[in-house]
Order: C-alpha cells, then structure tokens, then sequence
C-alpha cells in the first residue's frame, strides 16, 4: 500500500482498536487513544501515518540492527521464496539456508558452540533449552537435575516456558506460572537494590545469590542458570564488573549449565558478536534471536557447545516447530550476517558509536531528574530520580513517572521505551554520531517537559 491509496489515519485506528489485540497492552485504553501508525522505515527512522518522521531509539523491538530499508534482505527473501518456499528438516532431511547458517553461525560463535536448533523466535528458543538441557542431564544419567535457575526481573519470552523463566511477577500473575522447577534469584541492580554497598560488593554479593540457591535446592537437582548478559526487558541493567566472573566460577563449581540469553545482546548490540565475549562469559548454550535477521524474518535459536550436542545426539529428542530454520528466514538471516561482517558495523560500534553515545547519553546524568545515565554498547538506560543522593523512587505508583516521560518522547518523535522508571534505548547499530546528536537533543528535552510537568503537579516527592 503506497501512501496515495492508504485509508485515513482515524479509519486505521478504529480498525486496528476493532480487532486487533495488541501484545502487552490494555487494549481498552488504547483503543480510546489510537495507536500511532508505522508505515515505512529508512536507517534510524520510521515514518507514521500522519507523515511525521520518528527517530527509533529503540531498533524495533531491540532488533533491526543493520537498520531499516535493505533491499538486499528483500531480494533474499524474494530469490528463497522463488526456489523453496517452505521446507522441514524434521524426517531426515535438510536445505541449503538452514545448512549454511548453522554452519556460519558456529564459525561465528566462540569456543565450542558448534551446534544449531532452530525456533521461530526467542521464547521458542527459551522453551528448546529447558526441554534441551533436561535431556541433556537424564542422558548423563542424572534425571533428577531438572532445575533452571534465573533471575528476578530477566525476559527469557512469553510462552509458558519463556515467562516461567523470565523474572517478571506481572506475567507469573496471570496464567499459573512459573511451571515446575524453575528458581529466581535476585538481579544485579546495584542503582535501585545495592544499597550501602559498592557496586563491586555487590555484583559479588547478587552472584553468590547464585551458590545460595544452589546450595539451598540441592547440587544434584540443579541443571542449569540461565541469565541476559546484560538484562534488556528489566530496564538495561548493566552489571557490576564482579558479576560475571564471580557467576562463572560458581557454574563451573557446580558443575551445571549456564545458558546465555543473548537474543538482545547478540549479533553486535554489545560491540562483539555476542555480549558473552564482551564480558569474558562461557555459556554451553546461547539463546539467539532479533538481531539474527535484523527482525526482517522472525527466526531464533540454540547455539550448543560440542558436549551436550553429542550427548543429546545419542538419543531422540522429541522437539521441533514446524519453522525451525525457516529456509525463507534462514536466507535472510545469512543476507543480515553478511552485511553485518562486510560493512563492519559492529567494529563501528565498538571503536566509534558505543564509546560516543557513553559520552553523550552520560551528559544525561546532569540533569536533575537523572539518577544515573549508563550504557554498554549501544543500550543505554537512565533511572529518573526526586532524589539523586538517596538514589529515591518516586513517590508515586512506581511506572508512573515513566510512562509520562515516555509520552513526551514519543511526543517529541523519538521512540524511548520505559520501564517502570527507568528510560531504555537501544538503537539500531547503524546509528551515526550525528543522529546520536538529535536523539540526545530529543532525550533533553523529554526530561525537561518531565521535570517541568512533575513540578507542576506536585510529583517530585520520593517515597518514604
Ligand atoms: N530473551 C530475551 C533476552 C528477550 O529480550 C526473548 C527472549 C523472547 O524473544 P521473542 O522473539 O519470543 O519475543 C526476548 C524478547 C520489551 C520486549 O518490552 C522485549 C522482548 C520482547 C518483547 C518486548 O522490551 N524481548
């Protein structure tokens, strides 16, 4: 559909309100409001309905890494579609895309991740591993090693499986969830948890969480931690330098599994390939997704070191979706992985783009709702504040101040996500110094029309 023959913006909303239910939201309140149309994107920036062009701080969904508008990835998908649309790889067969991407993807891997199962998606891929690594460890003999541990406040997706690990209590609300055997320990957030501590205490201390609850379930029951390298959904926190190490060491002690979500931090959102080489990490297994295909095809996965791959390939294993490597979305992905190496782009984000924005988003940290302004690569967060010295929260529903912020940025054409109070971007990896420029410039004036408008209300009061 071409702008020319596109219906009228209020005809799209009342259609879209009519019968469209939108993930994640409370779709009366939206349908009283309208949501905002997108209808074409080019490199950063996405246009709506009403012709207003939008800065997309946020890569989607955390995903179009090598940005909007690459007609090479079109012309994959057009070339695959053209040759074999559709094909399975369940009853002993394969093709070409799925081939070649497993096996680019184990080159790019580190160590030895030399194995792919494919998913549709980052929560298939979350359910794969839970159902991977049980079997993993009744092959080795060791049946009763069934639980998964993983954190408060972590996004592992929103199948049964997925949000049962993921931490997040507003999905274990609704549904019955977790499922069985699945433990949360605390996050690493040393901002809005640390309390006295240092930052470095403390990530040692949230890490030893860790040996706590193994300790406390029993060794011989636990098979894996799973964990984001840096969590993305929970509000971009990074964690303290004395994490990972400490986390490491506890995995190897034990002897169990450690499976790295990367689906957000993969394929260069950290500055390396993967955010487990940014922090020195070994998993056994990683989680990928987004990033995979820039989002131009939904596809996921397991990337799977040698010893639980030939350990589970002694027996069946009783697990597939009907797209695992999608030749269509496996075509693109191999398109999205080759520009992503050609061009370069993640070097740019290690040497020049991450190294600027940590500079300019941290100019943020000046501003007198800023409680601090980080970043690790290219996702950034800020936690607004009443109260910088006390680290406070407000004292208002906490959320409150976030979404009110969030929609003077959206108001402001920059796509800047909160969560509770926090303010998250994470831009596509193509992002240029210069448009780094206008979203700070945007991200300024938001926390002024913020500051101004809780003052007025009498909303710069922190909770007791
Ligand atoms: N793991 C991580 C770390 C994720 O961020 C998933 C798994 C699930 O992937 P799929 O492809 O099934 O969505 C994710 C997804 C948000 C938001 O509000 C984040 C995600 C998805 C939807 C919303 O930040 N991350």
């Amino acid at each position: 559909m071409t702008l020319t023959n596109m219906p009228p913006t209020g005809e799209l909303q009342a259609l879209d309100a009519a019968h469209h239910m939108h993930p994640f939201t409370a779709n009366g309140q939206l349908a009283q409001k309208g949501a905002r149309i997108i209808t074409r994107a080019q490199g950063v920036r996405l246009t709506d309905s009403e012709g207003a062009e939008l800065i997309d701080g946020m890569a989607g969904l955390w995903c179009v890494n090598i940005g909007y508008g690459r007609h090479e990835l079109a012309e994959a998908a057009a070339r695959q579609m053209r040759e074999l649309p559709y094909y399975n790889t369940f009853f002993q067969t394969s093709h070409v895309p799925a081939i070649q991407l497993a096996a680019k993807l184990a080159a790019l891997a580190p160590g030895d991740l030399n194995h792919v199962f494919f998913a549709g998606s980052g929560s298939e891929a979350n359910d794969t591993n839970i159902r991977m690594v049980r079997q993993y460890w009744a092959l080795k003999g060791q049946p009763e090693r069934r639980v998964i541990i993983a954190r408060r406040n972590g996004y592992h997706g929103s199948t049964m499986g997925g949000a049962s690990l993921g931490g997040m209590a507003a999905m274990h609300a609704q549904g019955g969830l977790p499922i069985a055997d699945i433990a949360h320990i605390d996050q690493p957030y040393w901002w809005g948890e640390g309390g006295d501590m240092s930052p470095e205490e403390f990530g040692r201390a949230r890490a030893r969480a860790l040996e706590e609850q193994i300790l406390a379930l029993g060794p011989e029951r636990v098979a894996a931690f799973i964990a984001e390298p840096v969590q993305g959904a929970g509000g971009v926190i990074i964690p303290p330098e004395s994490y990972w190490p400490e986390i490491q060491r506890i995995v190897a002690k034990y002897g169990i599994l450690l499976i790295a979500d990367e689906v957000i931090t993969g394929f260069g959102r950290l500055g390396e390939w993967f955010g487990c080489q940014s922090y020195g990490i070994r998993p056994h297994i990683m989680t990928i997704a987004k990033g995979l295909s820039s989002g131009y095809q939904p596809i996921g996965g397991s990337i799977v070191c040698d010893e639980v791959a030939n350990t589970l390939a002694q027996d069946e294993f009783n697990h597939g979706y009907t797209y695992s490597g999608h030749p269509v979305a496996a075509a693109v992905a191999l398109e999205n992985l080759r520009i992503l190496q050609e061009e370069h782009i993640i070097e740019r984000v290690r040497e020049e783009t991450a190294p600027y924005l940590a500079q300019a988003w941290g100019s943020l940290a000046d501003h007198p709702l800023v409680g601090e302004a980080v970043s690790r690569g290219l996702m950034a967060s800020l936690a607004l504040t009443p109260d910088k010295a006390r680290r406070a929260a407000f004292a208002t529903e906490p959320g409150n101040v976030g979404y009110i912020c969030r929609e003077f940025s959206f108001g402001n054409n920059l796509v800047m996500r909160h969560v509770g109070d926090r303010m998250i971007i994470a831009p596509p990896l193509v992002i240029t110094p210069a448009d780094i420029d206008e979203l700070i410039a945007r991200a300024r004036k938001t926390l002024d029309q913020t500051y101004a408008h809780l003052q007025a209300e009498g909303m710069l009061k922190a909770a007791a």
